[in-house]
C-alpha cells in the first residue's frame, strides 16, 4: 500500500515536474498514480480514473499489455543496449527503420532514431540545414513554424513551438518565424470553413514572400495541434500548404508525435490530411510510451542529398536503442493485429464524431470537433454570439476540477477541453466517457451559475 502523504512530502521536497507551479502542487500535494489496465489508472488512494488523455497522447495500445512488457524483458536479456555509432547496428532498430518505411510509404527511404519528440525535431532543423548547405544554399536556414504549436521543450524545440510562456523564459534561436494557426472556430466562425482553410494556408505565403523565399529553409506543422488546445485544420488547409511548400521549393515537415501511430485513423496524420511532407517527427505513439522513443522518417528527397553530402555529424547515445525499437516493433504488431488504425477510421472516430455533434448541444459546448480519437470544444459564454468567459474565471481550470472529482482525465487547455483516449477504446467505453464529459459539464454549469459567470 502506498502511503500517499510520505511520497507527496518526498514529492514536493526532491522532484523537480515538469511544467509544474511546484509552491501550488506543494499545497496540495501530487496525486500519485501506482497503477494502470486497458484506459483505466488508479491513484495510490484506490480511485480509477478513466484516462481520456492516453497519458500524454501517447498510450495508444492501452495500459497493460504484456506483449510490450515481453519484448523489453527479451530484448534486455540478449542485447540491452548497444549504439549505432562507429559502423554497427543492432536487429531491432533495423527491423523498425523497415517497418515505419513500409507504412510511411513510397517517398520515404530512411528512419533516423532518437528517444523524444523533442530531440527529433532538433534532428530535423539540423537536417533541413544541412540539406540545403549541401546543396549550395547555406542562406536558407529559417524555418516557418505556427503560433500554438508544441514541437518540444528543448531550446530548438521551444522556438519552433509557438507557445509565449516558454518563450519567455529561455528566450528563442534564431531563424524562426511564426504564423497564425488554422483555428476556424477561434479566428473566423462565421467564415465559410474551407474558405478560411485555403486563406489560413495563405499566411505561409505571405511570411515566405516577407523572409525571402531563398531563406526559408522548411515549414513545420502538426497535422492537427495537439497541445495548442486540438486544432483541426479545415479540410482545404494541409493541400494548399503542400502546394504553397512546393511551388517555392521548401522543405515541408509535419510533426506526428501525436498523430502518427493511428491517432487520426492512418499510420501518419498528413496520411489523412493530404500532405506529403519531407520529413516527419514520431515518438509517442511509436512505442504507446512504454518505452521512451523517437525519430524522423526521411523523405527520399532529403536522404538522397544527406547520403551523398558525406558525414552528418548528429547522433544521439539511445539513437536506434535496441530495447525501445524491440518494444516499438511489438506495439506496432499490436496495432496491426487488432486493426486498432482501421477502427479507428471506421468505426471509433466515427462513433465518437457522432457523440460529439450531439455533445454541441451543449450550454456550454461550442465548436465540438473530432479527428479520430482526439477531439475538442471550447467552453463557451453564448455560442450564438461566440462570446467567450472571462479568462481570469479559468473556466478551463473549473472543468478540469469537476473532471478529477469524477474520475476523468480530460486537459484543459484554456478553455478549451481536450481528449485523446486510447485506440483500444471500445464503443461501449466512448459512452462512458461521454456520460463522465456530461456529468463535468453539467457541475461546471452549475458552478458558473453560482458564480454569476452566465
Ligand atoms: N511534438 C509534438 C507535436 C508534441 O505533442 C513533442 C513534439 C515533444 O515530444 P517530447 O517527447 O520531447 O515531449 C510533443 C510532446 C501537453 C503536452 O501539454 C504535450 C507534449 C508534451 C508535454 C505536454 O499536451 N507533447
Amino acid at each position: 500500500m502506498t502511503n500517499t502523504k510520505e511520497i507527496q512530502a518526498i514529492d514536493s521536497a526532491h522532484y523537480m515536474h515538469p511544467f509544474t507551479d511546484h509552491k501550488g502542487l506543494a499545497d496540495k500535494g501530487a496525486r500519485v498514480i501506482t497503477k494502470a489496465d486497458n484506459v483505466y489508472i488508479w491513484d495510490s488512494e484506490g480511485h480509477k480514473i478513466f484516462d481520456a488523455m492516453s497519458g500524454l497522447w501517447c498510450v495508444n495500445v492501452g495500459y497493460g499489455r504484456q506483449e510490450l512488457v515481453d519484448a523489453a524483458a527479451k530484448q534486455m536479456a540478449e542485447l540491452p543496449y548497444y549504439n549505432s555509432f562507429f559502423q554497427t547496428t543492432n536487429v531491432p532498430a533495423v527491423k523498425l527503420a523497415e517497418k515505419i518505411i513500409k507504412l510511411a510509404g513510397d517517398n520515404y527511404s530512411h528512419v533516423f532514431f532518437s528517444s523524444s519528440g523533442s530531440e527529433s525535431n532538433d534532428t530535423n532543423i539540423r537536417m533541413v540545414r544541412h540539406y540545403w548547405a549541401t546543396l549550395g544554399q547555406p542562406e536558407r536556414t529559417v524555418i516557418i513554424s505556427r503560433n500554438n504549436a508544441y514541437h518540444g521543450s528543448t531550446l530548438v524545440g521551444s522556438s519552433l513551438g509557438g507557445m509565449g510562456g516558454m518563450h519567455a523564459q529561455g528566450g528563442m534561436i534564431p531563424g524562426i518565424e511564426h504564423i497564425e494557426q488554422p483555428y476556424h472556430y477561434g479566428l473566423a466562425p462565421d467564415q465559410d470553413r474551407d474558405a478560411f482553410g485555403i486563406e489560413a494556408a495563405g499566411w505561409l505565403e505571405k511570411k515566405i514572400l516577407e523572409v525571402g523565399a531563398d531563406k526559408v529553409a522548411a515549414f513545420i506543422g502538426e497535422p492537427v495541434q495537439g497541445a495548442g488546445g486540438v486544432i483541426i485544420p479545415p479540410k482545404t488547409y494541409w493541400p494548399e500548404i503542400q502546394r504553397i511548400c512546393d511551388k517555392y521549393g521548401i522543405l515541408l515537415i509535419c510533426d506526428e508525435v501525436i498523430c502518427g501511430f493511428g491517432r487520426l485513423g492512418k499510420w501518419f496524420g498528413s496520411q489523412l490530411l493530404g500532405a506529403k511532407p519531407d520529413l516527419m517527427t514520431f515518438a509517442k505513439g511509436v512505442t504507446s510510451g512504454y518505452i521512451p522513443l523517437g525519430g524522423v522518417v526521411v523523405g527520399k528527397r532529403v536522404a538522397k542529398v544527406l547520403i551523398e553530402g558525406g558525414e552528418f555529424n548528429h547522433g544521439y547515445t539511445y539513437s536506434g536503442h535496441p530495447t525501445a525499437c524491440a518494444v516499438a516493433l511489438a506495439n506496432i504488431e499490436i496495432l496491426e493485429n487488432e486493426g486498432l488504425v482501421d477502427r479507428v477510421l471506421n468505426e471509433t472516430g466515427p462513433y465518437l464524431a457522432k457523440k460529439y455533434a450531439e455533445l454541441a448541444k451543449h450550454p456550454l459546448v461550442g465548436g465540438a470537433e473530432t479527428c479520430g480519437l482526439v477531439a475538442g470544444f471550447v467552453l463557451i459564454k453564448d455560442k450564438v454570439n461566440h462570446t467567450h468567459f472571462d479568462e481570469d474565471l479559468g473556466v478551463g481550470m473549473i472543468c478540469r476540477g469537476h473532471c478529477f472529482a469524477n474520475g476523468l482525465i480530460m486537459r484543459a487547455v484554456g478553455d478549451r477541453m481536450i481528449i485523446a483516449p486510447p485506440l483500444v477504446t471500445t464503443i461501449a467505453q466512448i459512452d462512458e466517457m461521454m456520460g463522465l464529459i456530461y456529468l463535468c459539464l453539467d457541475a461546471t454549469l452549475l458552478d458558473l451559475k453560482k458564480l454569476g459567470a452566465l
